[in-house]
């Protein structure tokens, strides 16, 4: 929070996000009027950010959804968090049906996210999504201007992700003065594939309204630039990273994330992740003398699910000792449902699945345990715990911070981490982890046989190495060095109008 104040001093600190840090929701029914609960930060950045803001006092601006959420906002949208400590103000957007279907379900997720996960077939860029985005990212620029309208002067903006490509220059457009930065938290794609998509052009254009973007990995930013120099008549400089367009000029930079480790490894030794391991255990009929690999995840496409799937046969087929003993269990929750592609992932994991247990499962051994609940963070803590394989193997992953709360759940008999090469995580990881490629199913299955045979020496010395980079490069270290980033941008930025 230190380095957050410096940087924001007297000035206003506005967050931006498409997800909202608290929810509001009837208790009970849903056509209960009563009593309202209020929902918690749920992901790590959002549990990382709150008492950054609660600190700086500033504003964070997300989309609210339901007429709790409206209930207890004020004429200007806002209302003031935590509810038993207010210190900030979260400011809602409401979004019309045409909104959440054009610009969150449409162009976000079916034009962006397939875009920057190179996977250009699963596009569709309809018309009505990219006019819902463009109206939709106006209407969060207009909220944000709003809320720094009787601050002082300069404020600080910082957006996220891939839903709010073009507010910055809508902002930059009515705030001149104000510091704009953007952490984009999924890949950015290399320039003949981000050229597939027919905005290509406006993207760019909302994004250098930024002084300051940042990726998970340099491959990352050495892409955003490529496509800049492709695409545009910017003047790219590699040596500063750093592209002048419009007479502004933007700072391109890694900030890879992290979690909150320490908080992963107390909840991985917690009562209630071995309450809740105990019942899960006896459940499914799972020995402690049995070998366990888990994965963890959304139901996306990206996530190599169907890829893990095919390996685990093969690892199965070709090694028919490890029947009845080698268990896999995948979390699995449903995820942008509605969405095709997203239907057919959920039919067809199910459907390999039931196969799966089919050919190997017999009357006490079930091959694969699936669930799809949205489980509390202490039970995923005890699966990542007592698995002894943590196998993390998206087809394209942003960072994956699966992977690292995996490493930092290493509490006991430490497990390895089979991690997919095209995961953003691997740039940390890679050294620590058996890796392996999702599509090379037999290499797949190999990787699976090596890492169960890892002596308990190599395993702890593994586990050692990788918890020492997650532990030091957490998402508090994360957030500082942004912010520290975003200081030096700033200052070199105000040195340029004195002079
Ligand atoms: C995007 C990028 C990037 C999952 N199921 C449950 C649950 N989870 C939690 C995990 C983890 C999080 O969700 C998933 O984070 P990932 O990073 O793995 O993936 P995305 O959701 O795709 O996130 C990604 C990230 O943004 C951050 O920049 O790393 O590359 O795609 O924390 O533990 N948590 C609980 N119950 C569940 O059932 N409590």
């Amino acid at each position: 929070a230190e380095t957050v104040a410096d940087l924001c001093e007297d000035r206003e600190l506005v967050v931006a996000s498409n997800r909202q840090p608290y929810s509001h929701n009837y208790e009970g029914e849903t056509d209960d009027r009563g009593a309202i609960d209020v929902d918690r930060p749920a992901g790590g950045l959002t549990a990382a950010l709150d008492p950054v803001m609660q600190a700086v006092e500033g504003t964070w601006v997300a989309w609210g959804d339901g007429d709790a959420d409206r209930e207890v906002v004020g004429p200007d949208d806002t209302v003031a968090v935590p509810p038993e400590d207010p210190a900030y103000d979260l400011k809602r957007v409401w979004l019309t049906d045409e909104q959440v279907e054009g610009y969150y379900r449409g162009y976000s997720n079916q034009v962006l996210w397939p875009l920057c996960h190179l996977d250009t077939a699963k596009m569709t860029p309809r018309e009505e999504f990219w006019r819902e985005y463009r109206e939709t990212n106006a209407d969060f620029a207009d909220a944000i201007l709003d809320s720094t309208d009787d601050a002082g002067s300069d404020p600080v903006v910082w957006f996220q992700d891939y839903h709010l490509a073009l507010a910055p220059r809508r902002v930059r457009n009515a705030r001149p003065d104000a510091f704009l930065a953007h952490f984009w938290h999924i890949p950015w794609p290399s320039r003949d594939v981000f050229r597939a998509c027919p905005q290509y052009e406006q993207l760019l254009d909302g994004l250098l309204a930024n002084d300051l973007v940042g990726f998970h990995t340099e491959d990352y930013c050495r892409n955003f630039l490529d496509c800049v120099e492709a695409a545009t008549d910017a003047r790219v400089d590699r040596a500063s990273s750093s592209v002048s367009y419009r007479g502004h000029r933007t700072f391109v930079r890694s900030f890879p994330l992290g979690i909150d480790a320490s908080r992963q490894a107390d909840l991985a030794e917690s009562d209630e992740a071995d309450e809740w391991w105990a019942e899960f255990s006896e459940t499914h009929g799972i020995d402690p003398s049995d070998t366990l690999a888990v994965g963890v995840e959304r139901l996306d496409y990206t996530k190599g699910i169907e890829q893990r799937l095919a390996a685990l046969e093969r690892f199965w087929a070709d090694n028919p000792e490890r029947r009845g003993e080698f268990t896999y269990v995948q979390k699995g929750t449903e995820s942008r449902s509605g969405i095709e592609a997203y239907d057919r992932l959920q039919d067809r994991v199910a459907a390999e699945i039931e196969r799966i247990n089919d050919r190997f499962g017999t009357d006490d051994w079930t091959p694969v345990i699936y669930t799809t609940d949205h489980l509390p963070g202490a039970a995923i803590a005890a699966l990542y715990r007592e698995a002894d394989l943590g196998l993390v193997t998206p087809v394209r992953d942003g960072m994956n911070l699966v992977a690292k709360e995996y490493v930092a759940a290493q509490t006991r008999d430490p497990g390895v981490l089979v991690l997919s090469e095209l995961a953003g995580a691997t740039d940390q990881l890679g050294d620590g982890a058996v890796l392996v490629h999702p599509y090379d199913t037999p290499g797949f299955a190999d990787g699976i046989a090596e890492a169960l045979s890892l002596s308990l020496a190599e395993r702890r010395t593994r586990v050692a190495d990788l918890q020492r980079e997650v532990h030091a490069k957490d998402v508090y270290e994360w957030l500082e060095s942004t912010f520290e980033t975003a200081a030096a941008v700033e200052r070199g930025r105000r040195s340029l109008r004195q002079s």
